[in-house]
């Protein structure tokens, strides 16, 4: 059974011990950002935290819900996030087409024909209380992460975990995405969907028609639903399908009181509003999951028309910074996932490491089965050209024999398998929103490092030396006479 609501969720991992209480009263500026970045730093991620009494509001705060192996896969209910991705590979086996173009055009509907298309409701837990005629949002215990956070003339909260909730005015369609929120003011936001993501490409579209935007910002709702809300899905899926498959059970969705965006029903807060098609203000700065501070710059502003909430509602905040934080356990599962749905497309990918240290658009392991000349180098371009794999600054493409997930044995392959002049890549084109390093922002350049064995195709003149490996007959032996030494 999905878990009703996030605090199910909770519950579940206060049952099991793997959440903390805190009951004495703490500042929602920066104090809960720092217990909960020492919580995330604690060995393999600590626990989740729940603060009972935050200072200037009536509602408590959890945090580090996410943050470690244990409660990501709890999440999503699951022994292992290997699990998830087990299961898509099993949709997918069920397409009916055979030839790739045929599966890739197939994608959105093999969700959409499931059994897990969101589901309208009329009635909404989240709707409990409706705040319509003065909507304020200083009353919710939105946290401040770090001290150079916001603008001097606002208190530099953020909402960290929001779902925000938009239509494409042509097509109707649905769209959910996790972008931060910048509170200004009782009434007033930022919006900072980076121009790439697809609540930007709404917004193109309003503005091309110069009418009004809206839109929603609902936070706290299921874990599978508020994970959905980051996945870099394409377009074409609706992230509340994805959500449902996840769950194994449909979202249930309300309208909004003052607009006709559909929100999850559980959720435990939605702050309606609109854009001004072409209005835009200074967003951040904003301590980022990079580790520094992602610059101050021009986006859209949000106006709430109407906040509704659970009488009794928890407000689930995540703070990033340096890993290895909770996002981080967010970016390896959808490692996990999207693997399956990258070698739909690509079926010579063997296996995928994205490293924390990397924050996830910095750097990617990649292994491969190789077969023609190139074949490391067609890769690199095709995943530069896929989806949010545009962003990967430095991929690193070795052999199928290499086990990505260990770095240091990646490392040694890579740092001797390399000839830099025949080997590199370097491409320019557009780079993360949050990249600090390009010359520009959004454009600059990323490097692609083929680490495989070298071919006379390839231009090797040399024979490939082998990978020293001691004879079974000797390691037997070794074994056999193992306590003869006197070694242990
Ligand atoms: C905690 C967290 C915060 C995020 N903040 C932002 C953000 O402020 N702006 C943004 O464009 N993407 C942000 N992302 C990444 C997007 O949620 C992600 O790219 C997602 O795929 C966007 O949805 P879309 O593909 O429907 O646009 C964040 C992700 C996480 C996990
Ligand atoms: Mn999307």
């Amino acid at each position: 059974m999905a878990y009703n609501d996030l605090k199910e969720f909770i519950d579940l991992l206060d049952s099991k011990g793997l959440l903390k209480r805190v009951k004495v009263e703490v500042d929602p500026i920066l104090e809960i950002a720092e217990i909960t970045d020492r919580m995330s730093k604690s060995p393999g991620g600590g626990s989740a935290l729940y603060f009972e009494n935050v200072k200037g509001s009536e509602y408590p705060v959890a945090t580090n819900l996410f943050g470690s192996f244990e409660r990501m896969a709890l999440a999503l209910q699951v022994g292992n996030i290997n699990d998830v991705a087990a299961r898509i590979r099993d949709l997918m086996n069920q397409a009916p087409p055979n030839t790739l173009m045929e599966k890739l055009a197939m994608l959105p509907k093999l969700f959409e024909f499931s059994k897990y298309l969101p589901k309208k409701v009329k009635r909404a837990p989240c709707q409990e209380v409706i705040e319509k005629d003065a909507p304020d949002l200083s009353k919710f215990p939105v946290i401040k992460c770090w001290p150079g956070d916001g603008q001097p003339e606002d208190e530099g909260r953020f909402i960290t975990l929001p779902m925000v909730f938009t239509k494409d005015p042509e097509t109707g369609r649905p769209n959910c995405g996790m972008y931060r929120i910048h509170i200004y003011d009782k009434t007033t936001t930022g919006m900072h969907w980076h121009i790439h993501k697809d609540g930007a490409r709404h917004y193109d579209k309003y503005k091309a028609l110069n009418q009004r935007m809206p839109a929603a910002i609902a936070v706290g709702s299921d874990p599978a639903v508020i994970y959905a809300a980051s996945a870099p899905l394409p377009e074409a899926i609706d992230e509340m399908l994805f959500a449902g498959f996840l769950r194994e059970e449909p979202v249930e969705m309300v309208k909004c009181v003052t607009s006709d965006i559909e929100v999850p029903a559980n959720s435990e807060m939605v702050v309606e509003g609109y854009l001004e098609p072409g209005e835009s203000r200074i967003e951040g700065p904003f301590g980022d999951h990079t580790g520094f501070y992602s610059a101050a710059d021009y986006y859209p502003v949000f106006h709430v028309t109407c906040i509704t909430h659970k009488k009794k509602m928890i407000y689930p905040a995540t703070l990033v910074g340096k890993p290895p934080m909770e996002d981080c356990y967010i970016g390896k599962a959808t490692e996990r996932i999207f693997l399956p749905l990258l070698q739909l497309e690509f079926t010579e990918i063997i296996d995928m490491h994205l490293p924390m240290e990397g924050v996830f658009h910095n750097a990617a392991l990649i292994s491969i089965k190789k077969s023609y000349p190139g074949h490391a180098k067609k890769i690199i371009h095709g995943l530069w050209g896929k989806g949010q794999m545009m962003f990967a600054k430095l991929l690193i493409i070795v052999d199928d024999d290499v086990d990505v997930q260990n770095i240091s044995y990646t490392a040694w392959r890579v740092l001797n398998n390399v000839d830099w002049k025949r080997d590199v890549v370097i491409a320019d084109g557009p780079v993360d929103d949050l990249d600090h390093a390009s010359s520009f922002p959004r454009y600059g350049s990323k490097m692609g490092i083929d680490a495989t064995r070298k071919t006379k195709e390839e231009g090797m003149t040399r024979d490939w030396p082998d990978e020293l490996f001691m004879s079974d007959e000797i390691k037997t032996l070794v074994d056999s006479r193992w306590k003869e030494y006197g070694l242990d």
